[in-house]
């Protein structure tokens, strides 16, 4: 007999990306909790200039809680309902900059500010003039001092060096902590120095998770590795090295295996397949083509590095296009409550609820099981991939058209085992490496076959 021991705490994140409070609210309770995702990233939630485009969030003009998101009450609410569902949230703070707009004018909430000039919180004094560009804006990403002293695309470059600034910064941070959020996400953090926000972090309560998004970029002198003392980072290097063979089937490890020479320790790594930006820039596998977002994603979960974020968002087909809006420019609600998709066919604006994919489901519980279990090496055959979580689970997946056939060496006993990706409750054990069986990538999802034993916990989902 097998012994089975309980499923790992879950350590899985998910960015909402540009989703209303009240919607993130409702997600934590109905469809987060019960997939086991352990905490949730949300768009900026302060005050941002009082444009139609989603990248107006990145434009702060006040720290009033106040956006077209939600308002405060509306966030309080969401933390406390998301906080008793057992999901923890990560805020998005914007503090390398406010906004870049050069047209004095009022903000979504009603605040008026100018270019450098926010009434009650900053004036031109607490603003970086580098002097070294044209219009002060980054030009080379090689130069330290530009990307840290200059613009980035024309918004006002806080002087975080500055204790008042430090001190108005903080203050905003403890008062998102104060509603109950866990940590931030701190954007743009490559252009602030990782000494302004280690002093910026020091400042706040032991404890605060902090996650700096700093994009490894070839040659240039800022790397994550220098944010990493302090906090976890996310980790651009991942889906870059994960999404190429998908496309071209060739898989070589060490591409997934534990020598990843351009990646910080595990344990300091968020990753990712896509973000917001990155699903409008360089990643080459999103939610436009499901099936291989899904076999990205399952290959993410059942991996052993870093912490893994999930990313949901909506389908655009004009890169700057937010949400859609009610007449006020509100976001609309949007909810993922019945677990179904991916969907063919979004139209503009309709949101992937990658969370309500029954595969992510599975593969968060394959991940839970294989928690803490060596990650073997990777066996690759044609366009078939799959490597196993010894004793526990095994991943494979297959990228293109035609069935293939796999050998993934196993030390997992013989017995009935469950395929999660697809939700088949069961299949029958066999001696033989199971057949990865995918004759056409959109029709059938199964690209996993896992031998992990059915447990109490999971046979739940038998009359799925
Ligand atoms: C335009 C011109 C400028 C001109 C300016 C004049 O391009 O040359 O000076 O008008 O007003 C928007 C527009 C951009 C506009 C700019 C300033 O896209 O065209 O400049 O605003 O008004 C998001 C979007 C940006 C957007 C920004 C602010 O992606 O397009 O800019 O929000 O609204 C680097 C960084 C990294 C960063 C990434 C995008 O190292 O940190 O670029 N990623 C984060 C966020 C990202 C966000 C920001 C940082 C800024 O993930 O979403 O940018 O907060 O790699």
């Amino acid at each position: 007999s097998i012994e089975v021991p309980e499923p790992a705490a879950p350590d899985v994140g998910i960015q909402l990306f540009q989703l209303p409070w009240t919607s993130v609210a409702q997600e934590c309770e109905s469809t987060l909790a019960p997939a086991g995702i352990a905490w949730v990233l949300l768009s900026p939630a302060q005050e941002h200039i009082d444009v139609d485009e989603w990248w107006a969030s990145y434009q702060p003009v006040s720290y009033q809680i106040e956006s077209r998101l939600g308002t405060r009450a509306e966030f309080a609410d969401m933390m406390q309902r998301c906080t008793a569902a057992g999901v923890e949230v990560i805020a998005d703070a914007v503090i390398n900059h406010m906004t870049g707009q050069d047209a004095p004018g009022i903000g979504y909430a009603g605040s008026s500010y100018a270019h450098y000039e926010y009434p009650g919180i900053y004036d031109e004094s607490d603003f970086h003039h580098c002097g070294l560009t044209a219009g002060d804006d980054i030009q080379l990403y090689k130069n330290r001092e530009q990307v840290q002293t200059c613009e980035l695309v024309n918004l006002a470059d806080l002087d975080t060096a500055n204790p008042d600034v430090q001190a108005t910064i903080v203050a905003y941070l403890d008062d998102l902590l104060s509603l109950g959020v866990s940590g931030f996400r701190i954007d743009a953090a490559k252009h602030i120095p990782a000494d302004d926000v280690e002093a910026i972090v020091s400042q706040l309560p032991e404890g605060t998770r902090i996650m700096s998004e700093v994009i490894r970029g070839a040659g240039e002198p800022i790397a994550p590795e220098e944010y990493s003392a302090f906090g976890e980072v996310f980790e651009f290097t991942y889906a870059r090295e994960l999404t190429p063979p998908l496309e071209n089937g060739v898989f070589a490890d060490p591409v997934l295996s534990d020598d990843r020479p351009q990646q910080v320790p595990s344990d300091a790594a968020i990753v990712f397949v896509d973000n917001h930006d990155t699903e409008r820039g360089e990643a080459n596998v999103t939610a436009r083509d499901p099936e291989l977002y899904v076999i990205a994603n399952a290959l993410m979960l059942a991996d052993d590095y870093g912490t893994p974020v999930l990313f949901s968002g909506y389908a655009f087909s004009d890169r700057d296009a937010g949400a859609p809006t009610d007449a006020d420019g509100r976001v609309l609600d949007a909810t993922c409550v019945n677990a179904s998709g991916p969907a063919e066919d979004l139209a503009d604006g309709d949101r992937t609820c990658v969370q309500s994919w029954p595969a992510i489901a599975g593969m968060l519980e394959f991940r839970a099981m294989a928690a803490g279990t060596p990650r073997m090496p990777g066996v690759d055959e044609g366009d078939a991939y799959g490597f196993e979580r010894e004793g526990r689970g095994v991943v494979a997946v297959n990228v293109g058209d035609d069935v293939q056939r796999l050998e993934v060496p196993t030390t997992m006993p013989d017995g009935a085992y469950c395929d999660v990706v697809s939700g088949v409750p069961e299949q029958p054990a066999t001696a033989d490496a199971p057949d990865v069986s995918m004759p056409s990538r959109m029709a059938s999802p199964r690209s996993t076959w896992t031998r992990t034993p059915l447990p109490p916990s999971i046979s739940a989902r038998d009359g799925d």
